[in-house]
């Protein structure tokens, strides 16, 4: 008999002593046209492309990382589409997502009022084992263009009022901050893994001392 949690996709896929391997499947979120695919194709591709070819349903790409000298993350990047006719799937492309990026288009003031209702549907329907909401850091993109329709002090308020982690002005199309973003969100669940194995190893010093004298709640 065991007492280990089931299995999840930011659980660790290959381990030995030496090295370990990890699974994140991250959500891509926001209104159509903000640069969603832009950003995953210049995060995994190092391309960008000024078409606009609208995704239908979800696309999904990796990005492997060399975290440290003993750590590998595999990034499972889940690019979900923003136009409204597809927004019935969500609740089955958000499954087992243990972080989000949530874009808006810095130049066009309807996807920043966009943003709230994409985040009340992703804390809807998805939180993390143990109740909490994913990490989330919010992009506010195509910052190359000239033409900043929404100001910094409305930006940090909503971040404030919706407890979300960190915000950058991003470009696809320049390579401007993607890296950074997607750094900040790993070490976000990375923080809230090592939280969560903490809580874990607590409640596993909690059992009575009778069930460990049968050796049934060793992992
Ligand atoms: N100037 C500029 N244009 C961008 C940037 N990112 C994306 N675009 C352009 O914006 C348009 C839409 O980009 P997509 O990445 O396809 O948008 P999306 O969010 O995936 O849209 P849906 O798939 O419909 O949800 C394309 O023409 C892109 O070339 C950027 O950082 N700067
Ligand atoms: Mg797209």
């Amino acid at each position: 008999m065991s007492f280990r949690k089931p299995r999840r996709d930011s659980d660790v896929v290959l381990s030995n002593s030496s090295h370990k391997e990890l699974l994140f499947k991250f959500l891509i979120i926001g209104d159509y046209g903000v640069g969603k695919t832009a950003i995953v194709r210049r995060y995994t591709e190092g391309k960008f492309s000024s078409n606009y070819k609208i995704t239908i349903g979800a696309d999904f790409a990796i990005k492997t990382l060399d975290w440290d000298p003993h750590t590998k993350i595999n990034l499972q990047l889940w690019d979900i589409a923003g136009h409204e006719r597809f927004g019935y799937m969500t609740r089955v492309y958000y499954k087992y997502a243990v972080g989000a990026a949530l874009v808006f288009d810095i130049s066009r003031v309807a996807t920043f009022q966009s943003v709230k209702k994409w985040l009340s549907d992703l804390r809807e329907k998805v939180t993390l084992p143990d109740g909490s909401s994913i990490p989330i850091v919010l992009l506010a993109n195509k910052g190359d263009i000239s033409h900043v329709a929404i100001p910094t002090e409305q930006i940090l308020k909503f971040c404030k009022e919706n407890e979300i982690g960190a915000w950058f002005i991003t470009s696809a199309k320049e390579n401007v901050n993607i890296d950074e973003a997607m750094r900040f969100l790993v070490d976000s669940v990375i923080k809230a893994k090592i939280e969560d194995e903490i809580r874990d190893s607590i409640k596993l010093r909690d059992t009575p001392l009778q069930q460990e004298k049968h050796g049934c709640c060793k992992s």
